[in-house]
């Protein structure tokens, strides 16, 4: 289980490096980009869709699941990207979404056309006339139903109208998924990334849409069928696990997935079952019992993703860290937190630099259709135009789907042409060139946290060992020790902007990594997002 001690990154290839100046990324600018994701550490790259599509959720609507995006270039250059990461001992990641097709797919092209079509069974009609089946409400906000006038049909879309929901349960439809994998496998690929896989069981009569009950049933057909038949990096993306589902889905016998991402710490800032729009201040002792829980929980028994972003999720800066007077230490803090845990870290791009959301000041700057829908929605529902701004500043997609910073040349190194999103403005001073090889940068502390992983005497008690949390009652400070045989090391985090004192003045033997110069001789205080990683073998 060789991803056990791997460091993902997961690039939006839209954003990352332009190399051809049309101001889209796509995968000659990745290749170009290879030395420095060496220089990084990282050992897999997760690729959001590459695949040929009329980008109406920027990828994740496909229309030809064996094709590239002309917009990121060609199948060449795919097999190009494959063989030189290879050669860097870096593994390729594709992004499956199997849950829905573009509904410029051919499949649905052809499903729509009669009820007798071979390909009508591929996706989820209901015979209900001109009138809806039900008030399902799609997760973009409109009407989950879409009327078809040639069956006089409705189809199933759990996300937009362009992305019709494949159906499962149809043995042909989950055929045609593995050969896609088998292909993409065959083309030297080693990991898949599934899509909202928890929502392909869906059983309508039940009115279950995610976790349905053949739900393992057909993960565990696909791993049978072709996962396992390779040594694959695997992880599912499940917005409704939870620990104990996270234990099937990972089961260490390989019966489903390697890992999962679980969100459970995502949501912890939505108001308590509202939409991710109803904003609340996280409540760090939430977030303490949310991670204590997935550790100890699927210590042995399971394997966790651990990551703060990904294309969907707001910068975790912004988000839970200080985006002002603390950046660079704040950013230094959540990584060290996050990387001592059991589990695979996953970093997005950008995230190794502490980059941050981004202020979007006119509405026609925005481009993500959840965020588009959210305002139509509530724009109807009648919310203010401010309470929206709040919304998105602090939720939306886009924040993190602005163009990565390389440099301070013009678009931050991303292309010489405007891009087709705003650049944070803010690349001037949050930038690759102007952190490698400085040693107080956030790119460098992650380089180090990457080499403690994967090359350090620590690699061992970092991917095997156990997890104590300690001061759990602490409001402000997230701490917790890991053993592994003779190796102790205790992670002390500051998680805010005031100097705490701990319950107990701590020995240790030696600082492994911090994020501050750290002179003491016991520590028993800790200064604003202060995180210390402290060697504790002997000194109990
Ligand atoms: O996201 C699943 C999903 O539900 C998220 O969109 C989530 O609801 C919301 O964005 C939380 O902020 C996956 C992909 O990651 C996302 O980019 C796609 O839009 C979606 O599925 C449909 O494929
Ligand atoms: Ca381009």
């Amino acid at each position: 289980m060789w991803w056990k001690n791997s460091v993902v990154y997961q690039i939006y290839p839209r954003s990352f490096k332009d190399s051809n100046n049309d101001g889209v990324g796509d995968i000659q600018g990745i290749i170009s980009k290879l030395d420095y994701l060496e220089y990084l550490g990282v050992d897999v790259l997760w690729l959001c869709p590459v695949y040929p599509t009329p980008n109406k959720d920027n990828g994740y609507d496909i229309s030809d699941y064996y094709g590239i995006n002309p917009e990121f270039g060609t199948m060449a250059d795919m097999k190009e990207l494959i063989k030189k990461a290879k050669e860097k001992g870096i593994s390729i990641m594709m992004d499956v979404v199997a849950n829905h097709t573009s509904s410029e797919h051919k499949w649905f092209q052809e499903a729509i056309k009669s009820k007798e079509n071979a390909y009508h069974d591929y996706y989820v009609f209901v015979d209900s006339g001109v009138n809806p089946p039900s008030d399902l409400q799609s997760i973009f906000l409109d009407s989950a139903w879409k009327y078809n006038d040639k069956t006089n049909e409705h189809y199933l879309h759990m996300f937009a109208e362009d992305q019709p929901d494949l159906n499962w349960h149809n043995e042909t439809v989950r055929k045609e998924v593995y050969s896609i994998l088998q292909y993409w496998i065959d083309l030297g690929v080693k990991g898949f990334r599934f899509d909202v896989i928890d929502l392909i069981a869906k059983d309508l009569e039940k009115n279950i849409i995610g976790d349905g009950p053949k739900l393992h049933d057909y993960i565990q057909e696909m791993a049978n069928q072709v996962l396992k038949r390779a040594d694959l990096i695997t992880v599912g993306e499940t917005w409704g696990a939870t620990v104990e589902k996270a234990k099937l889905y990972s089961n260490p016998d390989q019966s489903e997935f390697s890992m999962i991402f679980n969100f459970e710490h995502s949501l912890l800032d939505n108001e308590l079952g509202k939409e991710k729009w109803d904003l609340k201040p996280l409540n760090l002792l939430d977030l303490k019992s949310v991670f204590k829980h997935q550790q100890i929980g699927l210590h042995n028994v399971g394997w966790n993703a651990l990551f703060w972003n990904n294309h969907d999720l707001p910068r975790i800066v912004s988000r839970w860290g200080n985006d002002k007077a603390y950046r660079i230490e704040s950013a230094k803090m959540l990584a060290t937190l996050l990387h001592f845990m059991q589990g695979t870290p996953y970093i997005y791009q950008g995230e190794e630099l502490g980059m941050t959301n981004n202020t979007f000041k006119n509405i026609e700057d925005l481009r993500d259709i959840e965020t588009l829908n959210m305002i139509k929605d509530r724009l109807k529902r009648g919310f203010s135009m401010e309470s929206i701004k709040e919304s998105y500043a602090v939720k939306g997609r886009d924040n993190a789907r602005t163009p990565m910073q390389w440099s301070s040349d013009i678009n931050g190194g991303f292309s010489y042409v405007e891009p087709w999103i705003e650049v944070n403005k803010n690349y001037l001073d949050i930038n690759v060139e102007n952190q490698i090889g400085n040693n107080h940068s956030v790119l460098e502390y992650y380089r180090r946290l990457i080499d403690l992983r994967r090359n350090s005497d620590y690699k061992d008690l970092i991917e095997l060992g156990s997890f104590q949390m300690i001061e759990e009652e602490h409001s402000s400070m997230f701490g917790y020790i890991r053993e592994y045989k003779h190796k102790r090391v205790m992670v002390l985090c500051n998680f805010y902007d005031k100097e705490i004192s701990l319950d107990k003045a701590y020995r240790f033997n030696k600082v492994v990594l911090s994020n501050m110069i750290q002179n003491e001789t016991v520590v028993k205080i800790l200064r604003p997002y202060e995180a210390v990683v402290l060697d504790i073998s002997n000194a109990y």
